[in-house]
C-alpha cells in the first residue's frame, strides 16, 4: 500500500489513469430510481438556497430527475461551455491522480450509486454527490478556472509536502461553500448541495459559525468528514474565489508551516463574522446523538 492508503495501482478494469467506462446501459432501473428519488428532494428544497450559478448549471446540462445520466452525454454540453469533462472512476483515488485529472478539465466521477438504505449519508463521493453535486458549477467559466488552478496549485502542494493545507482549502469551497449573494447567504458547495439535511443546516441552523472566506484561515482550519460542519466560509463571489490562486502560494505555504491550526467550535481573531454559531448541535453529540 502506498503512502495514501491506495494500492500501488489501479484496481482491475481500471486505466492507468484510475478511469473506467461508465457502461451507463449497465446500470438497473433500482439504480436509476435511487437517482430520481434524490434528485426530486433536492430539486424542490435548492431553489432560494443553492446559488443561480449552480440552478443554472443543472439546467443548462439538462440534468433531472429520470435517472443516472450518461457521463458521455453529459460531456459532450460540459466541454462546450467550459472545456471539462466528466470521467467515471470507481471511488476514491490517489490524490496525484485527482489533482492531474482536475490539472486537465477531467472531473473525476464516481460511478456506482448508494443504495436506497443509505439515503442520507455516505463516506465515499457517489454519482448523485459527484454529478448532481459538483458538475453544474463545472458550468460557469470563473468556478472552471478555480477548479483546475486547484488541480495544478495541488500537484504543487504534493510537491511540498503541504497536501493537508490544500485539501482544507478544497473542502471549505468546492465541498461546503457559501456565498454571499444580495437575496442573502446561498450554497455552492458539492457537499452541502447533494445532502438534504445539510442543505438545510447549513444555511437555517443556530448551531454552525459563518465566517468570511480568507485564504489562511481556511487553510489553518481542519474539517470534519463524520458530520455537519462546525463552520462554513463565506465567499463574496466566484470571482473573489478565482482570484484567491492568482497569487504565489509559495509565501502562504511558509507562513502556515509556523501556524497553528485553528479551533472549528469557536471564531478566531480577526475574523468576520457573518453569524456565530452556538455550537449546540456538536455539543449535543452530532449524527450520533439521532434516536
Ligand atoms: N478522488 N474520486 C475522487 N474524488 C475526490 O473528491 C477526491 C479523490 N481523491 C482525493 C481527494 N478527493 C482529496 O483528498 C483531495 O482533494 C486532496
Ligand atoms: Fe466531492
Amino acid at each position: 500500500m502506498s503512502a495514501d492508503g491506495f494500492a500501488s495501482g489501479p484496481p482491475p478494469g481500471a486505466r492507468a489513469d484510475w478511469t473506467i467506462d461508465q457502461d451507463w446501459a449497465g446500470y438497473s432501473p433500482a439504480e436509476h430510481q435511487v437517482w430520481t428519488r434524490l434528485y426530486e428532494r433536492q430539486a424542490a428544497l435548492l431553489p432560494g438556497r443553492a446559488c443561480e450559478t449552480f440552478l443554472h448549471g443543472l439546467e443548462a446540462l439538462d440534468l433531472h430527475g429520470d435517472g443516472i445520466p450518461d457521463f458521455a452525454r453529459v460531456s459532450e454540453d460540459l466541454q462546450r461551455l467550459t472545456g471539462w469533462s466528466v470521467v467515471a472512476v470507481p471511488g476514491l483515488v490517489p490524490d496525484e491522480v485527482f489533482f492531474d485529472h482536475l490539472a486537465n478539465r477531467r472531473f473525476p466521477a464516481g460511478r456506482f450509486i448508494r443504495k436506497p438504505e443509505t439515503l442520507d449519508y455516505l463516506q465515499e463521493p457517489d454519482v448523485f454527490h459527484d454529478v448532481f453535486g459538483h458538475v453544474p458549477m463545472l458550468t460557469d467559466p470563473v468556478f472552471a478556472d478555480y477548479m483546475q488552478a486547484y488541480g495544478q496549485g495541488g500537484l504543487r502542494a504534493m510537491g511540498r509536502g503541504q497536501l493537508h493545507n490544500l485539501a482544507r482549502l478544497y473542502w471549505y469551497t468546492v465541498e461546503f461553500g457559501l456565498m454571499e449573494t444580495a437575496s442573502g447567504l446561498r450554497i455552492y458547495g458539492a457537499g452541502i448541495v447533494s445532502s438534504h439535511a445539510e442543505s438545510i443546516f447549513a444555511l437555517d441552523d443556530p448551531s454552525p459559525h459563518r465566517i468570511g472566506f480568507d485564504l489562511e484561515r481556511v487553510m489553518r482550519t481542519p474539517y470534519r468528514i463524520d458530520d455537519f460542519q462546525q463552520v462554513y466560509f463565506v465567499i463574496p463571489s466566484l470571482d473573489a474565489l478565482r482570484e484567491t490562486t492568482l497569487q504565489d502560494f509559495g509565501p502562504v505555504y511558509e507562513r502556515l508551516k509556523l501556524a497553528e491550526d485553528l479551533p472549528i467550535d469557536r471564531a478566531a481573531p480577526g475574523d468576520k463574522l457573518y453569524s456565530r454559531g452556538s455550537q449546540a448541535y456538536a455539543e449535543a453529540g452530532g449524527r450520533r446523538a439521532k434516536p
